[in-house]
């Protein structure tokens, strides 16, 4: 009755009792890959590099990342690229290929405490003996994953927390057990299987299959609704976690979501853990999904970079929580909000420590990628919070506040005040778009760096590589695999040369086609660049049609290259905001406006649903993403329909 009679005058009082202890808190990730979202960052110059890095994993500075988890590269696209697996063949385990090994050693060196989850989106076709199953041989799969466990461990002294299966394939209920039983012979004990990395289904599939169960130790679902029924998940009494999320622009809606999200699949479903699809926007533009990131850095060449608001909606619980805290159930400490939002509770069980986060996002803002979301309406309105004996509340606690639904310059985020603590009680204000932490932990911090280096977008000319000074094993600098894995190895003259290392077409995740391998580098934008390749061929291939640099080679491209399916529309297509949107999105709902501009001839997305709004906003970067038309293209170093090691000696473009 008092929750109503509150409710009706804008008014509500929420209880906050630690004598009961919900669920553990296991931690806000980010996800390096599926596939190749961080592979400018590598060769990005200095100290940009470290600071992108401290964004993303320092403590008490910016997202602080609870957990890191990467891509296990498989050979294969997997969405921006193709990363470079450890094993190419069945006989030959390289541990320096790639780059998530660098970015897992520079996230445990900022955070020891970070948990590591690795997960394979593609497979190298041995692992199936050539069938394209990775389950029918389940020994050579597990020796496969287990070799990149056991390897994290012997070369880099890193422990793999939490391992996946395949990403939004299938799983198997024998292949599951098989892993389990070999990461253990090799003493692997303590690396958790999570299962599927996808849909709800996996739910009932492991209520009917006892074994398969035992062996899982975590259900991981993609992109899970709020609005599903979620009981045969929770029937396993195993931790539930939305283990990929997001997939929206790094803009204010981005934090909007996320914000939303971290918070309302604990309140709803007893989901204690997000992971953010993806970490760090290191793609070249054109690429697919570009600016879907917790921060953007492009310009591996200026040291350019961009801290996105949705860093900050990750500090909000990442830096006043930590992994094995415990969350509070609803109504002692969780709940949504009389007038709309949530707000979720989490306490150290070894102190009196807690925090809250109250989030308040409209619907129009509140929009992930993906599922979609049922209409609601929120009200601002004050909640006063009565804090029980049991919280042991100090006399005054901290405040944290942003706000994703502003047209400010610089809206509100992560700004630090107080408020008393009064009969163990206090009030707040809780306004539409907000996002608030109020909490006793007092080593909170929004960190900055003084001087980023101003934008240069443009791939630098003259450019050239001839390889000799990159270390073995590695991606050549500011390429882009797309299919194939080109590595820097020795050709037959002792020289160093990049080098196609996958000898047959991969068990892959997303379709590649019968095109060959190809990797990338420059931009979309160019027109008129020459470029000159010198290559050498495999005897067996030498007259063939094998490599080519390409500009502008669309039919190169491995994917779409789009921008969110939205490029190349003409003004017929699209002069309509709303044949703008059904053209862009035609598919999902998560856009809420597009128009066609005239001066520029191509779409805009922006976050308001009244089109009047969109003038008043345009040119907001953080707010509106110019979507341009396609001109020329890149430059695509192929070879040919060759799933051989075909070597480029070097490349040079001007
Ligand atoms: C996910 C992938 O796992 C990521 O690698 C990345 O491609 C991401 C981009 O949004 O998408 O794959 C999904 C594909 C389809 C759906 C969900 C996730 N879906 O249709 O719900």
């Amino acid at each position: 009755i008092v929750g109503f009679i509150a409710a009706s005058v804008g008014w509500a009082q929420l209880s906050v009792d630690r004598s009961l202890l919900g669920n553990t808190f296991d931690g806000i990730g980010g996800l390096s890959g599926g596939g190749a979202t961080s592979v400018l960052l590598p060769n990005y110059a200095e100290p940009s590099r470290s600071q992108i890095l401290d964004y993303l994993f320092k403590p008490n500075f910016g997202a602080s990342l609870q957990i890191l988890k990467v891509e296990i590269g498989g050979d294969s696209q997997s969405t921006d690229g193709t990363e470079s697996s450890h094993m190419h063949d069945s006989s030959t385990v390289n541990l320096h290929t790639g780059y998530e090994w660098w970015l897992m050693k520079e996230a445990k060196k900022r955070n020891p405490n970070i948990k590591l989850y690795g997960l394979a989106w593609a497979f190298p076709s041995w692992v199936g003996n050539s069938s394209g199953d990775p389950f029918k041989f389940p020994e050579l799969t597990a020796r496969y994953l287990v070799e990149w466990v056991a390897g994290a461990k012997s070369e880099y002294g890193l422990d793999v927390d939490y391992l996946g299966i395949w990403n939004e394939k299938a799983s198997d209920s024998n292949f599951v057990q098989v892993l389990r039983k070999t990461l253990n012979q090799r003493g692997h004990e303590g690396t958790k299987l999570v299962v599927k990395d996808g849909g709800l289904d996996i739910c009932n599939t492991l209520l009917n299959d006892k074994k398969y169960a035992d062996a899982v130790d975590i259900i991981g679902l993609h992109y899970p609704t709020d609005f599903q029924d979620f009981s045969a998940c929770q029937r396993l009494e195993k931790p539930i976690w939305a283990s990929e999320e997001s997939s929206s622009y790094d803009d204010l809606n981005g934090a909007a979501c996320w914000g939303r999200v971290i918070n309302s699949h604990w309140v709803i479903n007893k989901i204690t853990s997000s992971i953010m699809w993806n970490l760090v926007g290191a793609y070249y533009h054109g690429t697919n999904w570009y600016g879907s990131s917790m921060m953007t850095s492009v310009e591996p060449w200026s040291g350019h970079y961009e801290v996105n608001p949705v860093i900050w909606a990750t500090a909000h619980v990442t830096q006043f929580t930590e992994i094995g805290w415990n969350y509070l159930l609803n109504g002692t400490g969780s709940g949504e909000l009389p007038n709309g939002g949530y707000y979720a509770t989490w306490v150290d069980p070894k102190s009196t420590d807690f925090t809250m986060n109250i989030v308040k996002i409209s619907r129009d803002h509140a929009m992930c990628t993906r599922p979609p979301l049922p209409n609601f309406q929120v009200k601002e309105e004050t909640v006063t919070i009565q804090l029980a004996a049991s919280m042991k509340a100090p006399a005054e606690l901290q405040v944290w506040y942003s706000n994703f639904e502003t047209f400010d310059r610089a809206p509100p985020m992560l700004q630090k005040s107080t408020v008393k603590v009064t009969d163990n009680r206090f009030s707040l204000f809780v306004p539409i778009g907000s996002m608030f932490t109020v909490t006793t932990v007092t080593s909170g911090h929004k960190g900055s760096f003084d001087q980023i280096p101003s934008t240069s977008p443009s791939f630098p000319l003259d450019y050239a590589d001839d390889f000799q000074s990159t270390p073995e094993s590695q991606n050549a600098r500011w390429f882009a695999d797309q299919i194939g894995a080109f590595e820097i190895h020795p050709s037959s003259d002792g020289k160093k040369s990049l080098k196609q290392m996958v000898p047959e077409l991969p068990i892959g995740w997303s379709d590649q086609g019968t095109r060959g391998p190809m990797t990338l580098i420059g931009m979309r934008e160019w027109q008129d660049i020459e470029v000159k390749v010198d290559f050498k061929l495999p005897v067996a291939h030498s007259t063939g049609n094998a490599v080519s640099a390409s500009t502008c080679p669309s039919d190169a491209f491995p994917v779409d290259l789009t921008d969110k399916q939205c490029n190349g529309l003409t003004k017929s297509d699209a002069s309509t905001p709303t044949a703008c949107r059904e053209a862009c999105c035609p598919l999902t709902d998560f856009c809420n406006v597009w128009e066609w501009d005239e001066s520029s001839q191509s779409c805009w997305l922006g976050y308001v649903r009244d089109p009047s709004m969109c003038k008043v906003a345009k040119g907001f970067k953080s707010q509106f993403r110019h979507l341009e038309r396609s001109h020329a293209a890149c430059v695509a170093v192929r070879v040919d329909q060759m799933w051989e090691n075909g070597v480029v000696l070097c490349v040079y473009a001007d």
